[in-house]
C-alpha cells in the first residue's frame, strides 16, 4: 500500500513514528514536509519540519523537545553570542548546525532542496520517503501589531521568541504563491492508496503545505482516500500553539471546526479524540466520516493504534 503524509513538525513527526509501526512490510510510506517554517540564520538554510520528521523517525531527536539533536552541546551558539552576532532566541546546537552547514553547502552547489533532503536521509535512514512539499524558498511570516506597532514576523520569531502571546492577525506563507511542488509530490499524491493528515498545525503546517498552487487540488482530486486527525483535544491544541495560528484564519480551536476549515472537498475522514465525542455527529453532517478514538500520542504503541485508526476509516471511507 502507498501512503502519503503531509506533515509538519513535532505532532506529525511523533504520527509518523506511529505509523511505521502501523503498516504492513512492504507499504511504502511517503511524507510530503512543510518547509514554511524554514529560516535563514548566519548564513546556513535551517529546516525545521524537514530536520524534526529526519531526525525523529531516524533516531536522532530530541526526545522531550521534540526538535534539534539529542546529546547536543551549544558551542557554536555560546561563541556567535560571545560575537554579539544574533540572533540568540532560535536554539541552534553544533550537532545540528552541522546538517544546516551541508545542507547549505549543497544547495550553494546547486542541488535542489529535494536532493539535498535524500542526501540527508542516507544518513538517517527515517524508513519513509521525505521530499519538501517544494524547492522553491516558501517562509511562513506572522502579522502583529505590539509596542513597535504593526508589523510582521519571521514565523520563528513569533513562535519561539514571543511565544505566540500576541494575536496572530494574518499568516502569510511568502513565496507559496509562486511556488512549485517538488519532484515526486503531484505523482506521489496520484498514485497514492491513501493520504493521511497528522495531528500537525493545520494552519502553518497542513495548510502552507496546501498552499504550493497544484498541491490542494492533487489532493482534492485524488483518488485515494483521505483521513485526517485532529490536533485538537478537548478545545486545546495537544502541543504547540495551534489555537494562536487557528484564531489568525477564524477557526475556533474545535476538533470538529478544523475538519471543516479542511472541508469535505479535501477530507473523507476524520479522527476526534474521545473526549470530543459530540463532535461527531457535526463532522458527518459535513459530509466526513468521522470516528472518535483516543488520539494522544503517549508512546509508539499509542500512535500506532491511532494510525491504524485513521487507515482502517480510510479503507471503509473507500468502501
Ligand atoms: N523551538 C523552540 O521552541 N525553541 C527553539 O530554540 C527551537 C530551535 C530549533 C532549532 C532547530 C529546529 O529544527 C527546530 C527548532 N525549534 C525550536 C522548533 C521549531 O520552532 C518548530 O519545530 C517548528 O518550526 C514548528 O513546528
Amino acid at each position: 500500500m502507498r501512503i502519503v503524509a503531509l506533515a509538519g513538525g513535532i505532532g506529525g513527526a511523533r504520527f509518523l513514528r506511529g505509523l511505521k509501526e502501523a503498516v504492513a512490510p512492504g507499504d511504502e510510506i511517503t511524507v510530503i514536509g512543510n518547509t514554511g517554517d524554514d529560516i535563514h540564520l548566519f548564513g546556513l538554510k535551517v529546516c525545521p519540519d524537514l530536520d524534526t520528521v529526519m531526525y525523529t523517525l531516524g533516531g536522532g531527536i530530541h526526545e522531550e523537545q521534540g526538535w534539534g539533536r539529542a546529546d547536543e552541546t551549544w558551542s557554536v551558539k555560546e561563541e556567535m553570542k560571545a560575537y554579539g552576532v544574533g540572533p540568540d532566541w532560535f536554539g541552534l546546537g553544533d550537532r545540528d548546525f552541522a546538517t544546516h552547514i551541508v545542507r547549505t553547502q549543497m544547495i550553494s552547489a546547486g542541488y535542489p532542496l529535494s536532493a539535498v533532503t535524500e542526501a540527508l536521509c542516507h544518513r538517517w535512514q527515517p524508513g519513509v520517503r521525505l521530499i519538501p512539499m517544494s524547492d522553491d524558498r516558501v517562509e511562513t511570516h506572522v502579522r502583529i501589531t505590539d509596542e513597535q506597532g504593526s508589523r510582521a514576523v519571521h514565523f520563528q520569531e513569533y513562535w519561539v521568541r514571543l511565544h505566540a502571546e500576541v494575536a496572530a492577525e494574518a499568516i502569510v506563507p511568502v513565496g507559496a504563491d509562486t511556488a512549485k511542488p517538488a519532484p515526486g509530490v503531484l505523482e506521489a499524491i496520484a498514485e497514492a492508496d491513501v493520504i493521511l493528515f497528522p495531528p500537525s498545525n493545520p494552519v502553518v503546517s497542513v495548510g502552507t503545505i496546501l498552499a504550493v498552487p497544484g498541491i490542494r487540488r492533487a489532493v482534492a482530486d485524488a483518488a485515494a482516500p483521505v483521513v485526517g486527525l485532529s490536533p485538537i483535544i478537548g478545545g486545546a491544541p495537544v502541543r504547540g500553539m495551534a489555537d494562536k495560528v487557528l484564531a489568525a484564519v477564524g477557526v475556533e480551536a474545535e476538533a470538529g471546526a478544523v475538519a471543516r476549515h479542511y472541508g469535505s472537498d479535501l477530507l473523507d475522514g476524520w479522527l476526534v479524540d474521545t473526549a470530543d465525542e459530540s463532535a461527531v455527529a457535526a463532522v458527518e453532517e459535513a459530509g466526513i466520516r468521522c470516528r472518535a478514538v483516543p488520539l494522544l500520542m503517549t508512546d509508539v504503541p499509542a500512535t500506532a493504534a491511532m494510525a491504524r485508526a485513521a487507515l482502517q476509516l480510510a479503507a471503509e471511507v473507500r468502501g
